[in-house]
């Protein structure tokens, strides 16, 4: 296996904490987005979508997308159980991932590439080169403030995001928890449950990865 990754990039680190929490050793290619060779020929034939990362495994598939990457390893290597432990848990946890990565990554998202000028005609992950729209900024603000507040409830109620053990929604919301910081949003402040379940969480040594 080898996993195609970019260590400043949010979506890549959410595999390599999930690697980490199950002790595995993946080589890693790194795609250097700041120089833009996930749109090289190259890239684009493993993963048309042009994003990082994607999973390359023994026989040969490429897997993109985060989530279809950790389920894969859970297969592999199941304990600790990172998708919960029956239907009911897994459900709840590929639906708080969901919504992480709907509502809150990509909320800050918007913020970012229409504020920095590093995504100039590059708004949009992919090859088209889709111009920024400065009204977004204000809107993705907003929505992120959104978010993190429909969190604190959840984690007002439950020591993990799913309601389970800690999960792969855990690490979903830690990685935009800390995406946040880009755009300087601190979504720690202010809500109480948030902050407990972030010092708790940040401080498990997978989070390096
Ligand atoms: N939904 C995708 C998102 C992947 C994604 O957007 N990755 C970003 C890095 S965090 C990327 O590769 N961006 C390339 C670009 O902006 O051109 C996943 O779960 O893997």
């Amino acid at each position: 296996m080898r996993l195609f990754d970019f260590d400043r990039a949010p979506n890549p680190r959410r595999v390599r904490i999930f690697l980490a929490e199950k002790r595995l050793h993946v080589p890693r290619v790194n795609v250097n987005l700041y120089r833009m060779e996930q749109l090289s020929p190259e890239f684009l034939a493993i993963n048309p979508g042009g994003t990082v990362p994607v999973l390359e495994t023994d026989d040969g598939t490429y897997l993109a997308e985060c989530v279809a990457i950790c389920r894969y390893l859970e297969h592999l290597q199941p304990e600790p159980a990172l998708f919960g432990n029956n239907a009911r848990e897994e459900a709840l946890t590929l639906m708080w991932s969901n919504i992480v990565e709907n509502e809150g990554l990509l909320a800050i998202a918007e913020v970012l590439r229409n504020l920095s000028p590093g995504f100039r005609d590059h708004v949009l992950p992919g090859a088209v080169p889709y111009a920024q729209i400065p009204e977004l900024v204000g809107r993705g603000r907003q929505r992120t403030e959104q978010f993190f507040d429909r969190v604190e409830q959840q984690l007002q109620k439950n020591g993990h995001l799913a309601g389970g053990g800690f999960s792969f929604a855990d690490i979903s919301l830690l990685v935009t928890v800390d995406f946040a910081g880009w755009v300087e949003i601190s979504p720690t402040q202010g809500r109480p449950a948030l902050r407990r379940w972030y010092e708790r969480v940040s401080a498990r040594p997978s989070v390096r990865a």
